[in-house]
């Protein structure tokens, strides 16, 4: 993990250097959250992310190119025409040649950019069947997670310091817990399964967002809108309401905890159960499984 953090650091120092920070190359620690010093997206764990890292780096480097082209012109230009090399400038208007080209080269770098981004935009809106279907409600200032199929509901609320510093003595790995964006009830989804999520709100508008995800999908009062994700890789998962929606804004992000199948399913029948109690333990084992420490309710080792 050091060494995997170290060669992330000294990626992104190179790629600072070179001015091509703008490169999504894996944030500097953790996953899901954003980390000290990050200049780029979050770690991609869908493969709908994967592809917008993919088309965010190819534009990247065409605006790159482009600009490197149009500021070696432009310094040529000033030395080469200056008054004092080139006093007597030249009546020339016209070349035909040159205006085809200028015409056509950036139609082509149009199109070289509108295929990837239609593609992309077409997979986004592409569901494949759904393993889970969640309908996320927001309010002001929370987000309710229903799993109409589990017959389960879910109001995740903002930690506040004290009870973040309360869940951490109760066994959360404080990376887990992160200020401003760990909330008292996690939703679980199991890996690898294509979820829906039906969006809607209850009073303003707000935006359902994960960025590891790739996903990010208005919360409209009155309205059904809709988004996918299928997460390869265990974890938590944060986001936050991304659209202005009054004074807590800042202060409803959303958590998506990512297990396997199992602990998904013994999860889901706590909640239905009413077994809050139990949910919680479930959460904190799987927390600890993430971190890498032995389960504290058997014997298992630590994987
Ligand atoms: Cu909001």
């Amino acid at each position: 993990m050091i060494k995997q953090s170290l060669r992330d650091r000294m990626l992104a120092g190179v790629s600072g250097a070179l001015g091509l920070g703008v490169l999504s190359l894996p944030a500097l620690a953790g996953t899901g959250q954003p980390s000290p010093k990050q200049i780029t997206f979050q770690e991609a764990v869908t493969p709908i992310a994967e592809e917008i890292h993919w088309v965010h780096d190819y534009v990247n480097i065409i605006i790159f190119v482009i600009t490197a082209f149009v500021l070696l012109l432009m310094l040529y230009v000033m030395w080469r025409f200056s008054e004092k090399r080139h006093p007597t400038p030249s009546r020339t208007t016209h070349n035909t040649t040159l205006e085809v080209l200028w015409t056509v080269i950036p139609v082509l770098i149009l199109v070289a950019i509108a295929i990837p981004s239609f593609k992309l935009l077409y997979n986004q809106y592409t569901f494949p069947p759904p393993d889970l279907t969640i309908k996320a409600v927001g309010h002001a200032w929370n987000w309710t997670h229903e799993l109409p199929d589990q017959g389960i509901s879910v109001d995740s609320i903002m930690l506040q310091p004290n009870e973040r510093e309360d869940a951490i003595n109760a066994g959360m790995p404080a990376d887990q817990v992160p200020r401003n964006l760990a909330v008292d009830n996690e939703v679980l989804v199991p890996v690898d399964k294509v979820v829906h999520v039906l969006v809607t709100s209850t009073d303003v508008i707000h935006a359902w967002t994960i960025p590891s995800f790739g996903s990010k999908v208005d919360a409209v009062p009155g309205r059904i809108t809709a988004t996918w994700f299928k997460a390869t890789k265990e974890g938590i998962y944060f986001g936050q309401c991304s659209e202005l929606c009054g004074k807590d804004h800042a202060f409803m992000p959303i958590a998506i905890r990512v297990v396997k199948d199992q602990v998904f399913n013994d999860w889901a029948a706590a909640l239905k159960a009413r077994d809050r109690k139990k949910a919680k333990e479930i959460i904190r084992n799987a927390a600890a499984d993430l971190a890498g420490k032995t389960k504290t309710a058997d014997n298992r080792p630590a994987n």
